[in-house]
């Protein structure tokens, strides 16, 4: 595939403002003090590209941020992702796999802007990135379907242009050739979506497999059908939340959902996506070390594998 097998573009966000609990924005910190730069260039053999010094995002205040159409910290998430979204751009641009650890998924909105963009270049237009989305919730309500006005809610309805907007310093600077087709976008490991997103997935016949599915199936067929509506022909952002896995392995995190993925089934998803020699980007988010203190350091464990498995470690 045309990604340089061994290059790898670093982004670290320490950022917090599409969510209201502070200390996600230490996670990048936490990933790195528990070796899993190191890991990727020592053990998995990647030359490492970009800041590895983590930036603090939330520095990236405007000065006034009112709450716009109900969401909160508007132009401080708009100017984060714009601002990440030339980041990931940059390095992708360069044909590097791209690993961003944030943060919350409000990220994502830059992260996959970004691939989206470098990958049609890449092609010349002629190839549009898929994206699989595992986590325990959808995250694509717009503004107004929206209880809680958290942006880290929201990334999926701007990116696939659901929701849009005419400010262009909240969100309206992300173009067409940055934005994601609902039909190249599928979920894993859902279990907590809210009744105005679920009518969006069914009005857009988006493509979602809950922890129901995945007890009917099995883990390795829902993977399977996954990747099968992804297509072999597809370049993949994996954009992996860690509260889809169950709160016994990832306990600190914004937003834990009971009834969630084995560690092994979220180790197993990163493998057939790196397997497929498709993946180009990958974001692994919501860590939080100072909530539910006691299992901080477990679930950084637990993202470290995650990102472990999707950049290619294998196990024999
Ligand atoms: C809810 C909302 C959410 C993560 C919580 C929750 C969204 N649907 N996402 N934790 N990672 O506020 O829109
Ligand atoms: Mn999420
Ligand atoms: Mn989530
Ligand atoms: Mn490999």
């Amino acid at each position: 595939f045309l990604t340089s097998p061994s290059d790898l573009g670093v982004v670290l966000v320490g950022f917090s403002g599409g969510q209201c609990k502070p200390g996600v924005d230490a996670a990048p910190t936490a990933l790195v003090s528990a070796g899993i730069l190191d890991q990727m260039r020592d053990e998995l053999g990647y030359t490492l590209h970009g800041d590895e010094s983590v930036q603090d995002y939330n520095q990236l205040r405007p000065q006034s941020d009112p709450d716009h159409r109900g969401m909160k910290n508007p132009r401080a998430v708009s100017a984060v992702t714009q601002g990440l979204s030339q980041q990931v751009y940059n390095q992708a641009r360069e044909g590097r796999m791209v690993l961003t650890l944030g943060g919350d998924h409000s990220i994502a909105i830059g992260t996959i802007a970004g691939t989206a963009k470098a990958i049609r270049e890449r092609y010349n237009g002629r190839k549009e990135i898929g994206v699989i989305w595992v986590d325990a919730h959808a995250d694509i309500n717009t503004p107004e379907t929206s209880d809680s006005g958290n942006v880290h809610g929201m990334p999926v309805a701007f990116l696939t242009g659901l929701a849009k907007s005419e400010e262009r310093d909240i969100f309206g600077w992300l173009e067409e050739d940055q934005r994601l087709s609902t039909a190249k976008l599928v979920y894993i490991g859902l279990r907590d979506v809210d009744r105005g997103e679920k009518k969006i997935l069914r009005d857009n016949g988006i493509k979602a497999f809950s922890m129901h599915d995945i007890d009917r199936h099995g883990i390795g067929r829902v993977v399977e059908m996954a990747l099968a509506h992804i297509g072999a022909d597809t370049p993949i952002h994996l954009s992996f939340d860690v509260d889809a896995l169950d709160p016994m392995w990832a306990p600190s995190t914004g937003t834990p959902v009971r009834g969630g993925l084995t560690l092994r089934e979220g180790d197993y998803i990163a493998e057939c996506v790196h397997e497929t020699g498709q993946l180009v980007a990958m974001d692994l988010v919501e860590v939080n070390p100072s909530l539910e203190v006691a299992g901080a350091s477990e679930t950084v464990r637990a993202g470290v594998s995650l990102v472990r498995c999707a950049l290619g470690d294998t196990l024999l």
